[in-house]
């Protein structure tokens, strides 16, 4: 059982946050996500329009995904990777570079984004800033 460890906001759910998700499920046979809780995204200075519970809520009900639990700091990683037994760490690549100290414990691998979709452009195109 190969198991992709991923973290992220997945704020107003799109087709890149969709996209990345799959590229990661079959990377191994099961996918956890570290979803970002409201005051993780407040350190992280971010605004998001769904609340942790929708967002998590949404997280469960995508086909990739098979457990979501709370990203609640930035140095969790470590101890989350070791209690799931995670083989691979993985992100896509806006983040590529800031993670390989987990190498020593976890396969490190960045995808490619999918282009031109983002929370934030969805929150400009509605008129949220
Ligand atoms: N993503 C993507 N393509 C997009 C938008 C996002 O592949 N068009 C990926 C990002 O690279 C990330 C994941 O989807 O791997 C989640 O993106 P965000 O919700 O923006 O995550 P972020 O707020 O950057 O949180 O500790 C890590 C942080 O929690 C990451």
């Amino acid at each position: 059982m190969k198991t992709v460890i991923t973290y992220g906001t997945f704020d107003l759910f799109h087709s890149g946050h969709v996209k990345l998700l799959n590229r990661l499920r079959d990377l191994g046979d099961r996918l956890i996500v570290g979803c970002s809780t409201d005051s993780f995204n407040r350190i992280k200075d971010k605004r998001t329009v769904y609340p942790y519970e929708q967002r998590k809520e949404i997280l469960e009900a995508c086909r990739y995904v098979d457990k979501v639990f709370p990203e609640n700091t930035w140095e969790q990683k470590r101890e989350d990777i070791l209690r799931e037994g995670a083989d691979i760490f993985a992100m896509g690549d806006d983040w590529a570079g800031y993670f390989d100290d987990l190498s020593e414990v976890v396969q490190v691998i960045y995808l490619p984004r999918t282009p031109d979709i983002s929370s934030t452009d969805i929150k400009q195109l509605i008129g949220i800033t």
